[in-house]
């Protein structure tokens, strides 16, 4: 068994529905369908229909960039994981950096939501990642691995196998400012390493670790390069379909 790369884009706050639809269409057109590897898109939550409903490709799949942590309830502006499911969702971004920075969710947070995503049939892309100074005083693996270890305790063999974890230095996000793929690679092998002493070995080797912060069709295929990035998440760069494109077609 290998790992099929994955490549997300992450649309954040950007794209009214007809702008969703039409990116679809025309990256169906002309990527078509994919193969040997995924292609996931996570828009926001008002174009999630409309996206299902054209992501006719084999090979694209839904995703949410959030859910809720409860399944139903007094939770006024929220979704859950079950809505998002029901909506045609098969991934969701779990603990993005700006969930964790600009709206405050904790490891703990993160780790409910998490398995509240599996409990409704959802795989979560957990995203971990150390800001700016954590990586100058040299915390950076103590924190990837706090954020790893706290979401992923109580998962089933099988769970800990389908999580997709995307590694996320916060000082590469949307700032032009990429990990070099060597800076990459060190924190990926890192993670995988830490996550087969806390699952399993086996589920460790299969499980896939994307990187994002500023990826871009440039950078892309050094990234894809190294032995443990298994795939991209993209911001910035997957907002137009000439760059995320590219990326798609990443070559290494
Ligand atoms: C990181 C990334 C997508 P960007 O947030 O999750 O965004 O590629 O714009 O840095």
């Amino acid at each position: 068994e290998k790992r099929i790369p994955l490549i997300a884009a992450n649309w954040k706050m950007h794209k009214t529905v007809g702008e969703s639809v039409a990116f679809i269409e025309e990256l169906q057109r002309e990527v078509g369908a994919v193969t040997d590897r995924e292609v996931v898109i996570a828009p926001p939550f008002t174009a999630l229909a409309a996206v299902r409903r054209v992501m006719t490709a084999p090979g694209y799949r839904l995703a949410s960039q959030n859910c809720h942590q409860e399944a139903k309830g007094a939770f006024t502006g929220e979704v859950s994981g079950g809505m998002l499911k029901d909506v045609g969702c098969e991934y969701v971004i779990v603990g993005h950096s700006e969930r964790r920075h600009v709206f405050g969710e904790t490891n703990e947070t993160i780790r409910l939501k998490v398995a509240a995503a599996f409990a409704c049939g959802l795989v979560p892309i957990l995203c971990v990642g150390e800001v700016l100074a954590e990586r100058e005083s040299n915390r950076t693996f103590k924190v990837v691995d706090e954020q790893v270890q706290s979401a992923v305790l109580g998962l089933t063999p099988q769970q800990a196998r389908e999580l997709v974890i995307a590694y996320e230095p916060v000082w590469a996000i949307g700032t032009g400012k990429t990990a070099t793929p060597d800076q990459a690679q060190e924190v990926h092998a890192f993670i995988r390493e830490r996550y087969a002493a806390l699952c399993d070995k086996t589920v460790a080797n299969l499980t896939r670790i994307l990187y994002g912060g500023s990826v871009k069709p440039d950078n892309v295929d050094s990234l894809m390069a190294q032995p443990d990035v298994d795939g991209l998440l993209v911001g910035g760069a997957s907002l137009e379909v000439g760059s995320f494109k590219r990326i798609i077609r990443f070559v290494s």
